[in-house]
């Protein structure tokens, strides 16, 4: 048996997101976002799934915060619907939609929890959709705008800032994969948004230090490791490409002011270059307080001529696999966390997301998931080896309080510590929320 033990100021925290448990999407004056018309699109969700009531914690914040004051979690990390906020991307700001966010966050400083605010969780206006979204360089201006209403409404209550939540899924993912909204299928457009996205991050930024805002602020990209499967340089550098393209390209930018050479040499070979303009990158470069990381799986990666952008094939080395088909491997949030380290420095780092579907249901009143318990083990433990080698580490923060509405795979895939019943909406905390809420209070556990 070995004790993992974290230091007394590590914080502990649970993650959500607007679109996937507010619900009440018609409510308190919010505008459409490009998720309602998404998962209003047949064929997009499965078993045609909406976030039209998702857990309702629109009007069960309450009971949702007490559920996290029992777990005894210092963090709350939640994103804001800018369509509540604004309910065509522009103009007029909605007063009702500041007011619910006012009252979730009293909610949270009352009860000694933390806010920790995500501006941008993937819900754009679907007005600004209509302008280009992303790929118009005006939704940049849009989402400055909006953080600034933000910063100033919230200056002084919410201290822990984060822009934009992966920007490689709100680029890659949704309009070049085409798996997200709006599921486009271009990788030019993609590549187009994803500078739109740091440049966006960048002037928030601006935007944060100008008004003078009490706090701190960074960004959140999710991350990946990707194990060569030989020592062989074509293997070595297609698992880079995997690893890099999610961590690298949008990392390098904010701490070099210069994108990976051989992302942008594979991008030009596909006919899609970065539409950089004067001035650009020095409103990205250095634009952080800390960063986020959200890291769930790992693959064993091999070159294959063949196989698509990167040429990298996935080699299934029989590891175990999570209920939504991701393998199981801590050493890589390990390896990863160490590999920010080296590249960038000593830069702060939370983990903003980190968490297992597991789709264990409710018998005789308990959720009895423990392999959910297995995964968190096993990546705390990572942490806490990252931690141990230098790693400018802050806190722990997973996905997610409540099992939610996991975008296109709808309602079928449970990432919870709580479980919720999507008919009656009542809450069961799980094995896990026992276990978590141990190492929240007591800041150890054992393997
Ligand atoms: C992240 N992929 O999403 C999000 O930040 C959360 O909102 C989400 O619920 C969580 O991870 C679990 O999935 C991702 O297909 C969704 O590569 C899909 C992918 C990656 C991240």
């Amino acid at each position: 048996m070995t004790i993992i033990k974290f230091p007394n100021n590590f914080k502990w925290g649970v993650a959500t997101a607007a679109y996937q448990i507010e619900g009440a999407v018609k409510e308190g004056g919010r505008g459409q976002s490009i998720w309602d018309t998404f998962a209003h699109t047949p064929g997009n969700v499965l078993n045609g799934d909406n976030g039209d009531v998702a857990c309702d914690s629109y009007h069960r914040y309450e009971e949702d915060v007490q559920i996290m004051k029992d777990l005894g979690v210092g963090i709350y990390r939640f994103s804001v619907s800018w369509p509540r906020i604004f309910p065509n991307g522009v103009g007029e700001v909605n007063q009702e939609g500041l007011d619910y966010y006012h009252r979730l966050v009293d909610e949270l400083i009352e009860n000694g929890i933390e806010p920790m605010c995500t501006l941008y969780h993937w819900d754009l206006p679907q007005a600004l959709q209509d302008q280009g979204g992303w790929e118009n360089r005006e939704t940049v201006e849009a989402f400055a705008n909006y953080a600034e209403t933000m910063f100033k409404a919230f200056n002084g209550k919410i201290k822990l800032w984060l822009t934009i939540n992966e920007p490689w899924c709100v680029s890659f993912l949704s309009n070049y994969i085409g798996a997200h909204a709006p599921g486009k299928k271009d990788l030019s457009a993609a590549v187009n948004i994803s500078h739109h996205l740091l440049l966006a991050h960048g002037k928030a930024v601006n935007k944060f230090r100008q008004c003078n805002i009490e706090g701190e602020i960074g960004f959140a990209p999710n991350v990946t490791w990707v194990e060569p499967y030989s020592r062989n340089q074509e293997d070595v550098d297609a698992s880079q490409r995997a690893i890099g393209w999610m961590a690298d390209w949008f990392l390098d930018p904010i701490f070099k002011g210069t994108y990976p050479s051989y992302m942008v040499d594979l991008f030009e070979e596909n006919n899609a270059d970065v539409p950089i303009m004067d001035g650009d990158m020095d409103i990205i470069r250095d634009s952080v307080d800390f960063i986020g990381i959200n890291y769930y799986e790992a693959n064993v990666g091999r070159f294959n001529s063949e196989a698509g952008l990167l040429q990298l094939e996935d080699v299934d080395m029989g590891y175990k696999k999570t209920d939504i088909g991701w393998f199981i491997e801590p050493e890589g949030f390990y390896k990863i966390l160490t590999y920010i380290a080296d590249r960038y420095g000593n830069i702060p780092i939370y983990i903003t997301e980190n968490g297992i579907c597991v789709n264990d249901g409710v018998e005789a009143g308990e959720v009895k998931d423990a392999r959910r318990i297995d995964y968190l083990k096993g990546h705390i433990t990572s942490v806490n080896r990252s931690l141990q080698s230098g790693v400018n580490l802050k806190g722990y923060i997973t996905w997610s309080l409540l099992d939610n509405f996991e975008w296109a795979e709808g309602y079928s895939k449970r990432f919870g510590l709580v479980h919720v019943n999507y008919r009656s909406l009542e809450r069961t905390k799980k094995d896990s929320f026992y276990w978590y809420k141990k190492v929240a209070e007591n800041g150890w556990f054992s393997v």
